[in-house]
């Protein structure tokens, strides 16, 4: 009998498009309905790695553009077994942000293209569902915080949007798009729908491998 694995849901966007609020919420209303359910957030700050990534975007360091982003995918990779048990043990993961930060970022600065960005990053667990919280970068520019770090500037949101739209384009990953200008109730309403959609669908199939 295989048992039932739990959903890996992921939620991206450009800087302050309210991913964290929104995961934190899904979170909350998954336990509610009973379902066993926990957040993740890539960059995980808190591993070796996630240090070295956490003081490059604070500015108190500088890395080279292609090392870091394999340090963000390195610190994606390893995170990977611990993702592997909670899905296996049956609890749903939101996850804020993934591997399509990790390109959409890396390839909006100059020289980089989309198929090298994605290279480090095949293999990764594939999410049953990727929300991507679409907000125009001025609008999220005047929410609380932005320019305190590194990449929170419109011009580079702007780019990194486009390339989430490039992104986008693959239909091998299941993507909503999700009007996060609106306010955080709706937002919420119609993230909370998708995910229960994708988290009560039996998923009993073995997680998918992404870009391959
Ligand atoms: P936060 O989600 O607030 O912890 O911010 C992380 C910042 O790092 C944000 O500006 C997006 C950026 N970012 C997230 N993942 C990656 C990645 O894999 N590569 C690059 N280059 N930037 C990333």
């Amino acid at each position: 009998m295989t048992s039932r694995r739990g959903a890996l849901i992921v939620l991206e966007g450009v800087d302050k498009a309210g991913k964290t609020t929104q995961c934190k919420k899904l979170v909350q209303t998954l336990l509610e309905s009973g379902r066993p359910a926990e957040m993740m957030r890539f960059p995980e700050r808190s591993t070796k790695i996630g240090q070295l990534i956490s003081s490059y975007l604070e500015n108190k360091s500088n890395l080279e553009d292609h090392t870091v982003h394999l340090l963000f995918s390195a610190n994606r990779w390893e995170l990977v077994p611990l993702m592997k048990e909670k899905l296996e043990q049956g609890i749903t993961l939101v996850v804020d942000r993934y591997a399509f930060s990790g390109v959409a970022f890396t390839s909006a600065k100059p020289g980089f293209t989309l198929d090298w960005c994605m290279k480090p990053d095949v293999g990764l667990p594939k999410p049953d569902l990727v929300m991507f919280l679409k907000v125009n970068p001025a609008e999220a520019a005047r929410r609380g915080h932005f320019g305190t770090e590194r990449y929170e500037n419109c011009a580079f949101q702007n780019i990194v949007l486009q390339r989430f739209e490039e992104l986008m384009m693959d239909s091998a990953v299941n993507w909503q798009v999700i009007d996060a200008s609106r306010n955080i109730e709706d937002v919420h309403e119609e993230i909370k729908n998708y995910s229960q959609k994708v988290a009560s669908k039996a998923v009993t199939e073995p997680i998918g491998h992404l870009w391959t």
